[in-house]
This record gives structure tokens, C-alpha cells and sequence, in this order.
């Protein structure tokens, strides 16, 4: 019998870029693993973030900044002043694919900071991981444009 809680996020864009991103954790509390494959992404690093809202009434706009319960500045998924959204980066290959391989222990589909209903989306740029010195190093990781977003909702 399996009783982990699942959680699905389909993304699209403008450009083309779709994927499919699976979440899945154990039982409350366990670590969440994080599984999927994107599409259409230029060859290269691309930040990739849980976003505040489950909203594309705007397109990708419309997912807000990062989920950031606890107000920290945004950081490296592996340091303890990261936001909670903050998934590092995703890296495509020449045909433009990118495997999503993560498990993390801050991601979680339960409780008061669960992230269903809340948005992925994966970016034009490389998230700098807070360390680029740019204006919005901080905030956003400078990872540039919106490329795909969609929201994390339950599955079985
Ligand atoms: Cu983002
Ligand atoms: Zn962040």
C-alpha cells in the first residue's frame, strides 16, 4: 500500500518550453522528491523556483515572487537562508531537455507552508543562487524571464 502524498505540476509557456514535474514525499515530514523532465529550454542553466500563487490569470506573471513563508533572502537550495521556493537550477542539454532530479527537505505537500496550489516556473537565465551581486541577486537570483509556469495540484 502506498501511502505517499503525490503532487503533479504541468508547465507551459509562450516559447514553447512544457513539462511535466512530479512531486512526492514519503509522509509528513519526509524529505520531497521532486521528478520530471522539461522541454524547448535553450542548452544551458535555468533557474527553477516554486513561485508564491497558483495564478496565470497574467500568464507567469501572475505566480508572484518565490514562496517565501519564513522572509528570508532567496539562496541556494543546500543553505538555511534560501526561500522555500528557491529549487536551484535546471540544466538543459543541446536538444533542450532538462531532467528534474531534486529532493528536498524544506518542499513539502502538507501542512501550514504546503506548496500545493502554488506555482512552478522555470527561467530565461541561471539563478546566480543569491550570490551574483546583482540588484536582485536576493531577491530572484537574477534568473531573467518567465520561459513556463503551472500550478502544483494533487494527484494520485
Ligand atoms: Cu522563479
Ligand atoms: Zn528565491
Amino acid at each position: 500500500l502506498n501511502m505517499a502524498i503525490e503532487a503533479v505540476c504541468v508547465l507551459k509557456g509562450e516559447q514553447g518550453v512544457t513539462g511535466i514535474v512530479k512531486f512526492s514525499q514519503q509522509a509528513d515530514g519526509s524529505p520531497c522528491k521532486i521528478t520530471g523532465e522539461l522541454t524547448g529550454l535553450a542548452a544551458g542553466k535555468h533557474g527553477f523556483h516554486i513561485h508564491q500563487y497558483g495564478d496565470h490569470t497574467n500568464g507567469c506573471t501572475s505566480t508572484g515572487g518565490h514562496f517565501n513563508p519564513q522572509n528570508k533572502e532567496h539562496g541556494a537550495p543546500d543553505v538555511s537562508e534560501r526561500h522555500f521556493g528557491d529549487l536551484g537550477n535546471v540544466t538543459a542539454d543541446a536538444s533542450g531537455t532538462a531532467t528534474v532530479d531534486i529532493t528536498d527537505n524544506l518542499v513539502t505537500l502538507t501542512g501550514e507552508f504546503s506548496v500545493v496550489g502554488r506555482a512552478v516556473v522555470v527561467h530565461a537565465g541561471e539563478d546566480d543562487l543569491g550570490l551574483g551581486g546583482f540588484e536582485d541577486s536576493k531577491t530572484t537570483g537574477h534568473a531573467g524571464g518567465r520561459l513556463a509556469c503551472g500550478v502544483i495540484g494533487i494527484t494520485k
